[in-house]
């Protein structure tokens, strides 16, 4: 099943934390190559608390065989091993996150796992990556391509590029 992950830093080396991210992701049970990389951008925080620092944001998207439940379980140990507590709050700062933006046209909604994410569409720090990775691709529930998304955002095209090499 083709899937795209969203990977954040904003605590500290974030381009360290993106591509050793990255490199687990790759080489993580399941995955096939070629992982496809976005371009990183650098982001101002968006719902974090007050002074939180900048993101470093970028997407990644692969051939996935397997559930999509394990691909998660994978993430979240990732997660964990990029000194990420498990147990923590919504929003805050963070050395890693990887989110699951899709898998394939599945679509999952436990307590855990809501897949295509729900707010993809609103954010331009996911869609602008998703772009470089899968523009023509239409997420389930949606009409319109990854490019119109990102065009409808009015913050869609003030992204910096922080590196396309990475
Ligand atoms: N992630 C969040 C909340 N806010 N803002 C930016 N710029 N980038 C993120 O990855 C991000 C965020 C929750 O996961
Ligand atoms: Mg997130
Ligand atoms: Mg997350």
């Amino acid at each position: 099943m083709k899937a795209a992950v969203a990977i954040g830093s904003n605590l500290g080396d974030r381009f360290a934390n993106l591509k050793n991210a990255r490199a687990k992701i790759s080489a993580a049970p399941g995955v096939l190559p070629p992982v496809r990389s976005s371009a990183i951008y650098e982001t101002e925080p968006i719902g974090c608390e007050t002074g939180a620092p900048k993101f470093l944001n970028a997407v990644v998207a692969f051939e996935y065989e397997g559930y999509a439940s394990a691909l998660l379980r994978t993430l979240v140990a990732i997660e964990e091993a990029g000194g990420r507590p498990h147990t923590h709050a919504k929003n805050v700062s963070r050395t890693l996150d990887l989110d699951l933006l899709f898998f394939g046209d599945v679509e999952v909604n436990t307590a855990e796992l809501h897949v295509p994410h729900p707010r993809i569409a609103k954010r331009p720090f996911v869609l602008a990556p998703l772009a470089d990775v899968c523009p023509d691709l239409i997420l389930p529930r949606h009409t319109s391509s990854v490019r119109e998304l990102l065009k409808r955002l009015d913050e869609g095209d003030a992204l910096v590029r922080f590196s396309t090499q990475w």
